[in-house]
């Protein structure tokens, strides 16, 4: 059921491509559609050039066909289509469930309209209900995840932070060879100034708080696929 509801929005999604357009690929399970829809669009001979936003999504597009750049050869990119993990009112997200915020964040800052594909349960009042994800470097762990505590305790944290770690116990690696804590805030109340402090923490790559980036998304619910924008 979900599972369509991802499909349908992927395919509205599809609907803003045009020939000859420089598209970037989100990660996730709803993305995953997208690619999938555009390899078939590819393989009937329509034109493309895309760059994934994870070494799983180029894996993907690769199976299918679609060809892939990156952003050393093109420098702006028309539309990036990615999922997300919540969605506000004024089209803030939190991004990263699935590892690849940082690489979404820069597809997506790269491109001049960011389209977000989701499920109803994705939309939310205010975020925060999902962990935000804030992707580290591995050196000076201890140091950076005490220094993100005092920050997210100031920003009304109600959890802390934790390690991300794989089904077998290991720490969960991104793409970029970083760590990942997840952090644990119930309610983000002023999701800019949260980003800001964050992103002034030395050891912080980047964090899942996708603000004023995304113009458009589509929303699948059991009546009709919603866009919001
Ligand atoms: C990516 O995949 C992530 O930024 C987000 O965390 C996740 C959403 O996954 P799904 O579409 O599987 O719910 O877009």
């Amino acid at each position: 059921m979900n599972d369509d509801l991802k499909r349908q929005a992927a395919a509205m999604a599809l609907t803003q491509v045009r020939p000859g357009m420089r598209l970037g690929l989100g990660t996730g399970s709803t993305a995953w559609h997208f690619v999938d829809l555009l390899g078939a669009k590819v393989a009937a001979g329509f034109d493309c050039i895309c760059v994934p936003t994870s070494e799983v999504t180029a894996r993907q597009a690769e199976s299918l066909g679609i060809p892939l750049s990156n952003l050393e050869t093109l420098d702006r990119l028309d539309i990036t289509v990615d999922g997300a993990d919540e969605i506000d009112p004024a089209l803030n997200l939190i991004k990263g469930a699935g590892g690849a915020l940082l690489r979404e964040k820069i597809v997506a800052a790269a491109s001049d309209v960011m389209i977000v594909i989701a499920d109803g349960s994705k939309l939310v009042d205010t975020l925060g209900k999902f962990p935000l994800p804030i992707e580290v470097n591995r050196f000076g762990l201890g140091a950076t995840q005490r220094t993100i505590a005092e920050v997210n305790a100031a920003h009304g944290a109600q959890g802390g932070l934790k390690l991300r770690q794989t089904k077998d116990g290991a720490p969960y690696v991104t793409d970029g060879g970083h760590l990942i804590l997840d952090a644990f805030f119930g309610r983000i109340s002023q999701p800019e100034a949260l980003s800001r402090d964050l992103l002034d923490i030395a050891g912080v790559v980047q964090h899942g708080l996708f603000l004023q980036m995304c113009k458009k998304a589509y929303v699948a619910m059991p009546d009709g696929v919603r866009t919001i924008q």
